[in-house]
């Protein structure tokens, strides 16, 4: 059977980099998967750039002119919604979303986090990793759920933590490996590998019963 090109929507607060090797990806591999439009809540995010660049449609909502969060997170449904994703992706995405949205989008949104979930979620998780004298960290993807970085967990990529690391070399060290394990959960998507239901995973009709653990890239 032929299935459908999957629709993409790809969701950005600032430099895109993650959004960069999702296009650069479906560029060269012969996937059936195409973004339809990003969308930033920052007019200045270098993402939007990357998307009018790309040839995709940049949007850009102003999360200042909502009275709350709801009116905003509604705001951003309609634009999404228009073209008709079968994914929603968070990259660098900056804003908390609320259950409404979350629920609207339950099974197709995945979000890039920046830490071994469990471990570290919110902010700041680099300068964490490091104060909790941490030897091993990286990054996951997960399905977003109600509760902030606690969906479950696709797929993780590790990075060794040196003697000599600060935050900023394990920010470089981490985000070249988000660009290997981003592309590669959204190909599993496009081949329909992936599905969420009540909130576990299936990968090839499988129950995942951990995430998959990608080697990392060394250079
Ligand atoms: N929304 C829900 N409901 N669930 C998740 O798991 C989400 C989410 C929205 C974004 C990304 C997340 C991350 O990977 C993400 C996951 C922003 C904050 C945050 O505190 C926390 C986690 C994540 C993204 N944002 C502040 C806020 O008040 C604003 C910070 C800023 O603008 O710099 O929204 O880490
Ligand atoms: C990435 O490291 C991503 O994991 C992280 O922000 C960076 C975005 O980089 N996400 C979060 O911290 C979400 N709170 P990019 O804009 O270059 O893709």
């Amino acid at each position: 059977m032929c299935k459908a090109t999957l629709s993409i929507v790809v969701l950005i607060s600032g430099s895109g980099s993650n959004l960069q090797a999702l296009i650069d990806d479906l560029s060269k591999q012969p996937i059936k998967a195409e973004i339809k439009a990003v969308i930033s809540n920052k007019a200045d995010a270098f993402g939007l750039q990357r998307a009018e660049n790309a040839g995709i449609p940049g949007i850009f909502i102003d999360h200042n002119e909502f009275p709350d969060r709801t009116s905003f997170d509604q705001a951003m449904i309609s634009k999404i919604d228009a073209y008709n994703p079968d994914l929603v992706v968070l990259a660098g995405f900056m804003r908390i979303l609320s259950n409404d949205f979350v629920n609207h989008y339950s099974g197709r949104l995945i979000n890039i986090h920046p830490s071994l979930l469990p471990h570290f979620k919110g902010l700041n998780t680099h300068q964490r990793a490091l104060d909790a004298k941490h030897k091993r960290h990286g990054a996951s993807v997960h399905f977003v759920s109600n509760e902030l970085d606690g969906g479950p967990v696709i797929a993780q990529i590790e990075v060794t933590v040196k003697a000599n690391d600060n935050a900023e070399s394990l920010r470089l060290k981490v985000i070249k490996q988000e660009h290997i394990i981003y592309p590669q959960v959204v190909r599993w998507f496009a081949e329909h590998r992936l599905s969420l239901q009540d909130q576990v995973i299936y990968f090839d009709q499988q129950l995942m019963q951990q995430p998959v653990v990608l080697k990392p890239e060394t250079a």
